[in-house]
């Protein structure tokens, strides 16, 4: 029977398949090829019982993609999720968020929820800052219920990573796309405070049809970046367009002089923020770099 991994916990893997969930046990075949099953797996399994709904897995197909941040396979694109408001959206930390899911050839939805607490020019501001950035950009509030069902198309025969700090709304908003699953909602950051068992496995949610959304509980906290000092950039769509007029070639925009797109900054044409964020993220990585050389 084929189905599909949606969690694994310590050696058992969740099977979703048209008769429902299967407990399953990874054969030793995978273990000797060193072939790790992963969350967004597609798998064919032997029942082993079915009032029990046990089985084993007995092949794996061949995987789309397959990402390491967080762990899990054939994924088609990523819905970040920011508040427009309370919590105030971490620009830092969503173009953080752009740049992980990008690295990994990955699209963004930006969606900002919470839209009931802001008005018309707040999400004006939002919008121009991400206009360029090649995510697509969605307004949403989850209590109001309003934008949802644009974003639910956006979903339809997808399966999407959900990903986004704490206190945004991700659970009442997935609780609204999906009824399936009824996650727990407004237990803002307790958390926070290290320590404590905390989940760093992707699960899928099953919304519909072909329809996955992948739960990743701590996200924001598993950053970290793999991208090369010359090339970060190149992972900024709005400097993309403009960077072949600055006077060097290969002109990362910070210190060079006759720079286009620090002129484009300058101009407004540019959101400051983003470009202040690329600059800060810019200086982790030469530090990194720096570090590196030294041992
Ligand atoms: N005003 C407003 N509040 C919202 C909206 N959506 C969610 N909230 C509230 O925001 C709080 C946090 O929502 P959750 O869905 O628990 O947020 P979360 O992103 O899942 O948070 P974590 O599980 O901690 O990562 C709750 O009190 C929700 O009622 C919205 O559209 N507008
Ligand atoms: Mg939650
Ligand atoms: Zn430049």
């Amino acid at each position: 029977m084929q189905g599909r991994v949606i969690r694994g916990i310590a050696g058992f893997y969740y099977v979703s398949t048209e008769n429902g969930i299967y407990e399953c046990k990874a054969k030793g075949l995978f273990r000797k090829q060193k072939i790790k099953i992963i969350p967004g797996d597609y798998v064919d399994i032997e029942v082993l019982s079915e009032d029990e709904m046990t089985g084993n897995i007995q092949e794996l197909r061949e995987r789309k993609n397959e990402l390491i941040r967080p762990v899990v396979s054939n994924v088609d694109q990523a819905l970040v999720i920011f508040a427009a408001s309370d919590p105030k959206p971490n620009f830092n930390l969503l173009d953080r968020l752009l740049l992980l899911m990008r690295e990994q050839q990955v699209n963004v939805l930006l969606c900002f929820n919470k839209c009931d607490l802001i008005d018309e020019e707040e999400k004006k501001t939002l919008y121009d800052i991400y206009k360029d950035s090649g995510c697509d950009i969605f307004f949403i509030s989850s209590r109001e219920k309003i934008g949802l069902e644009e974003l639910k198309e956006r979903l339809a025969g997808k399966t999407t990573v959900l990903a986004g700090p704490s206190g945004v709304g991700k659970s009442t908003t997935t609780n609204l796309l999906q009824d399936q699953i009824l996650m727990a909602t407004g237990e803002i950051s307790q958390k926070i405070s290290r320590g404590k068992h905390t989940t760093r496995h992707a699960e899928l949610i099953k919304m519909g049809q072909d329809t996955y959304l992948v739960d990743t509980p701590g996200f924001s906290s598993l950053w970290s970046l793999d991208v090369k000092r010359e090339e970060l950039k190149d992972y900024y769509p709005e400097f993309m367009e403009h960077s072949q007029s600055c006077r060097f070639l290969g002109c990362v925009h910070f210190k060079e002089p006759d720079c286009v797109i620090k002129d484009m900054v300058e101009s407004g044409e540019i959101s400051r923020i983003r470009y202040d964020n690329y600059i800060q993220i810019l200086e982790e990585i030469s530090e990194k770099e720096k570090n590196r050389k030294k041992y």
